[in-house]
């Protein structure tokens, strides 16, 4: 049975933050056992563990903003969304942001920043930042917006707030595209879903700044699209390893190294999977397998969370998994709250 639309919206944000809270544990790991993996998400299971809740990070935190910008002002304001990153920032700095977008959220407090675009326009010598911190935080855009152009044109500038290389903003409106379309249902036909993807991200790459971006960071001209195609080669085979996935993939904080790894992992955990126990079903898969890549864990497992979650809705989501982490029921609500303003006429 293919769930509700509302319960697709509710999954998709609480995926997301729980793919950011339990995959925090390995952020940054080399090598992740798959072992390890399974322990530390049996321990979720296990009510007298005594490790507390675990805690989200600027994944969540930057996605909360966005969500709850997007549900006050009933539209994408750029001035509102930034005053809202950087008082949250102010609030939490210890949330494990990037090291080089703490500065733009310091400038963005400034009450005298006449253009909130600057900041991120300032990043990393002019060229700006093509970190995943742009992507990480997409999900919302989906709900809040019917249309694929308008998901695409305001996960883009919601991304540019922090991230102005094509890179990261594109990366963004990938992430919200995947999420667009698994909560429409696409997931089920997993070769159109990604060649729609591959469609529109050919639109966003012929662009004149992408090109230029790609070429000054040495990459194809097409950098997405190729990822992309990547995705659909290892879907096709019967075996994939772990290995194989980070070498064509990446698991880095870019994210052209993350994104299309986020879309992998949901497409390759449609089934049941080797070395994954059976009782799991589709989303517990996904942030499992999320994790045992490695490197940039909370945000893979985050991004790969929404979509999944999407895909599954919330009754996918064990009680257990749910109890574990931060913020959980905040961000149902922030869901519930965008599917009422999404069914307003
Ligand atoms: P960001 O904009 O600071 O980018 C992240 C990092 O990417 C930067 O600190 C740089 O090292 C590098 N980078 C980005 N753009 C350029 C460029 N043009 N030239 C050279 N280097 C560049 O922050 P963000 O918001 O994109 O960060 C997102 C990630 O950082 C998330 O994974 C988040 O959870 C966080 N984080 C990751 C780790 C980790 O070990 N993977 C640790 C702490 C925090
Ligand atoms: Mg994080
Ligand atoms: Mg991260």
């Amino acid at each position: 049975l293919s769930p509700g639309v509302l319960s697709r919206f509710r999954g998709a944000l609480v995926g997301s933050v729980l793919g950011d809270c339990i995959g925090g544990e390995f952020e940054g790991a080399v090598d992740v056992p798959l072992d390890r993996v399974l322990q530390h998400l049996s321990a979720l299971e296990d009510e007298t563990r005594g490790e507390g809740i675990l805690q989200y990070s600027d994944d969540t935190a930057m996605m909360r903003c966005v969500a709850d910008s997007l549900l006050t002002r009933m539209e994408f304001d750029e001035r509102d969304m930034a005053r809202r990153f950087a008082k949250e920032y102010n609030l939490a700095p210890g949330r494990g942001y990037g090291s080089g977008v703490v500065q733009v959220l310091r400038k963005l407090a400034s009450p005298h920043l006449k253009d909130v675009f600057q900041p991120a326009q300032a990043q990393f010598g002019g060229r700006g930042s093509f970190g995943n911190g742009g992507a990480m935080r997409a999900a919302p855009f989906a709900l809040a917006f019917k249309s694929r152009a308008d998901v695409c044109k305001y996960s883009r500038l919601g991304a540019m707030l922090t991230h102005s290389c094509s890179l990261g903003y594109n990366g963004a409106a990938l992430q919200a595209l995947a999420v667009h379309l698994s909560l429409q249902g696409a997931l089920a036909l997993p070769k159109e879903f990604i060649n729609k993807l591959i469609s529109e991200m050919e639109e966003m790459e012929k662009d004149e700044k992408a090109q230029l971006d790609a070429k000054a960071l040495s990459l194809s001209e097409f950098p997405y699209c190729s990822r992309l195609h990547r995705v659909k080669e290892l879907i096709d085979r019967n075996s994939v390893s772990i290995e194989e996935v980070i070498s064509e993939l990446g698991n880095g904080i870019a994210a052209l190294e993350s994104v299309p790894t986020a879309i992998f992992c949901v497409l390759h955990c449609l089934e049941p999977r080797d070395g994954l126990p059976e009782r799991f079903g589709g989303l517990e898969r996904t942030i499992a397998y999320s994790l045992a890549l490695g490197g940039d864990t909370d945000t893979i497992a985050c991004m790969a969370g929404a979509i999944a979650g999407a895909h599954y809705g919330i009754d996918s989501i064990p009680q257990s998994w749910q109890k574990s982490c931060e913020a959980v029921e905040e961000a149902d609500d922030l869901a519930r709250r965008l599917y009422d303003l999404y069914c307003l006429p």
